[in-house]
């Protein structure tokens, strides 16, 4: 399990390209704009605004969340610390590395998680149980 704490997760502001007449914004992820090659995109839609997402935490997995619309909240553990980062601006993500508990709530109506995702699906690299995830955090040299 990886040491990481809450402090590694970060947020990154995408270069944004306003519209000179008018027609809005612009943002785009290329090049070097996020600390991984995203292998996988998915992204979590119609979320009622009382349902919760997440639960668990990734041993290996890097990934990259945008509010695309709308906004949640994204509640971060380490097995000491937590803390809520609210998520609203399209242009505003949060990179949660490995090693770190996530849970996403408070959806908005409308609200779009968008997900860029370090590799493919790997069941085998969740930890969903929180007991487990604090247990191997203390045991990480
Ligand atoms: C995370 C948060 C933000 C797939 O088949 N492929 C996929 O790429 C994903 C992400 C999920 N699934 C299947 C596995 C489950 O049968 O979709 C179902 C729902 O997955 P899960 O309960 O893990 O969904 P969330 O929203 O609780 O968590 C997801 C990601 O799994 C997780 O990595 O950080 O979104």
């Amino acid at each position: 399990m990886k040491k990481n704490t809450i402090h590694s997760t970060t947020l990154i502001e995408i270069p944004k390209i306003t519209d000179k007449e008018g027609r809005g914004n612009l943002s785009v992820i290329e090049k070097d704009c996020l600390p991984f090659k995203i292998e996988r995109v998915y992204y979590l839609y119609d979320v009622p605004s009382d349902a919760y997402r997440g639960g668990h935490a990734h041993k290996n997995l890097k990934q990259f969340l945008l509010p695309l619309s709308g906004s949640f909240d994204v509640i971060l553990k380490d097995g000491e610390n937590s803390k809520t980062v609210t998520l609203n601006k399209p242009n505003k993500g949060l990179l949660i590395v490995p090693g770190i508990w996530r849970e996403l709530e408070n959806f908005s109506s409308g609200a779009v998680c968008l997900v860029l995702a370090s590799n493919v699906y790997d069941e085998n690299d969740y930890i969903r149980d929180f007991d487990t995830f604090v247990a191997q955090k203390m045991s990480t040299p």
